[in-house]
């Protein structure tokens, strides 16, 4: 079964900010899509069960950008 999982992305500027989140999240091994909107400040990823949240957010912090978990 997969996960959905909606991140909070703050500090995200430009599109250029986006893909990079988006990269960044999808190098986390479980992921299998995301999809990053600028505009919402969200991400949305699909990834199998093994997905640890804290994860993505930690690879999202990588970046330079903060991610929250939202419900
Ligand atoms: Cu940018």
């Amino acid at each position: 079964m997969d996960n959905t999982i909606i991140l909070r992305i703050e500090d995200m500027s430009c599109g250029h900010c986006a893909v990079t989140v988006q990269e960044a999240i999808v190098s986390v091994e479980a992921v299998k899509k995301a999809k990053v909107s600028l505009r919402k400040k969200e991400a949305k990823v699909i990834a199998d069960s093994t997905v640890r949240t804290e994860d993505l957010i930690k690879a999202v912090a990588a970046t330079g950008y903060r991610a929250f978990p939202k419900a």
